[in-house]
């Protein structure tokens, strides 16, 4: 019986140990555009610091204002500006990837209300490795300042 206890124990520890761990994804400086008319597309932006030993991936974002949101790229061919739809975005170990306009950002579609400055947003962002972060997003037209 005496060993019975134990083990469940240890199992325990191991359990409250597991949940305890902080996450090897950081996100910071999050910030999305205003959208003043209904059902225009808006932006969203922050960056992901990967502390882990292994790369993890962005694979989806959602958000409770919104049933339709992509992550995109912005890139320069020809001499033109496109943006498009990605899969994903991959964070190295050590790595820093910051969405920011003009580079990765996140499009959110089909809203049905508007926000504008000084409002905040719910976003969930969706890793394969560290699963759900969500965060609490502040509407601003322009980018804060990065504090590092
Ligand atoms: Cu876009």
């Amino acid at each position: 019986m005496k060993k019975i206890l134990s083990v469940i124990l240890i199992f325990v520890a191991f359990q409250n140990n597991a949940l305890a761990e902080p996450s090897d994804i950081i996100i910071s400086n999050e910030w999305a555009r205003p959208i003043l008319v209904t059902g225009r597309p808006g932006g969203a932006y922050f960056t992901v610091e990967n502390k882990g030993t292994e790369a993890d991936r962005l694979v989806s974002v959602t958000s409770t204002i919104s049933p339709r949101l992509e992550i995109h790229e912005h890139t320069m061919k020809d001499g033109v500006m496109k943006m498009s739809q990605v899969d994903y975005i991959e964070v190295g170990p050590g790595e820093n990837v910051e969405l920011k306009p003009g580079g990765y950002h996140i499009m959110i579609f089909d809203t049905a209300t508007q926000y504008k400055e000084g409002d905040q947003i719910d976003l969930t962002l969706h890793f394969e490795k560290a699963g759900a972060i969500t965060k609490t997003v502040n509407v601003t037209s322009t980018a804060p300042n990065s504090k590092n």
